[in-house]
């Protein structure tokens, strides 16, 4: 018989709405930053992203996920290198004309500094088996709602972040000596936005709600 306890509700401190929409006006301020100030983030702030994250829903709650939390140059100048010969050959070769395309208006290259200048990186693993060899399931919805939390509570922190995927991830593996069943899933750099820092104007705006929503309230 499986065992049940009480739900402590959560209750905001405020009328719903109220807190609904403030935390909407927080998120809308998020942007991707892609250039980092050299100001140190202590340690205990990136544990306290990660319990976030690691709260996330989970197929049959098996948390198949690690975050390998970086903060040394040496290895982050690894990784810089190891990404960017990558990117070289997708902006060079494997991405379409039409990616491309689709890429200018955010003004990205293959050059990717800010992996060796934020103060971390922190490396998402997908778990293809449990640490000790059982099943996992949903486990890509399972990382990418970890990974969304982790985002959202390093914005509620003010810190900024970069969701970065190198295409293949293959090195991040090997650098790291991660074990099999860890499938590289992200890489996100995390630090304090850099001051007079510029976002392109086309990754600020949103579709409208009636294009996001399908509002069915008829019968
Ligand atoms: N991975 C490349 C290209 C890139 C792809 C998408 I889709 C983006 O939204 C942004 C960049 C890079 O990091 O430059």
């Amino acid at each position: 018989m499986p065992e049940f306890i009480a739900h402590q509700p959560y209750l905001p401190s405020r009328a719903p709405l109220e807190a609904a929409l403030d935390f909407e006006s927080i998120m809308k301020q998020r942007r991707t930053i892609r250039d980092y100030s050299p100001e140190p983030v202590e340690p205990a702030l990136i544990e306290s992203l990660v319990r976030s994250a690691a709260s996330a829903p989970s197929g049959a709650n098996k948390q198949p996920w690690r975050f390998v939390c970086i903060r040394n140059k040496a290895l982050q100048r690894k990784i810089r290198l190891a990404a960017e010969e990558e990117e070289k050959r997708f902006y060079k070769e494997r991405a379409s004309e039409q990616w491309l395309k689709d890429l200018e208006p955010l003004g990205t290259d293959d050059q990717k500094p800010f992996l060796e200048e934020a103060p971390w990186l922190v490396v998402v693993f997908r778990l293809s088996k449990t640490d000790d060899g059982g099943q996992v399931y949903y486990a890509n919805e399972s990382v990418g709602l970890a990974c969304g939390l982790f985002l959202t509570a390093a914005h509620h922190a003010g810190l900024a972040t970069l969701t970065h995927t190198p295409s293949p991830m293959s090195f991040l593996s090997q650098i790291l000596k991660r074990p099999e069943h860890e499938k590289p899933y992200l890489l996100i750099p995390v630090g304090w936005p850099a001051e007079g820092t510029q976002v392109p104007r086309f990754a600020t705006s949103r579709k409208p709600l009636n294009q996001v929503m399908v509002m069915e309230v008829t019968d």
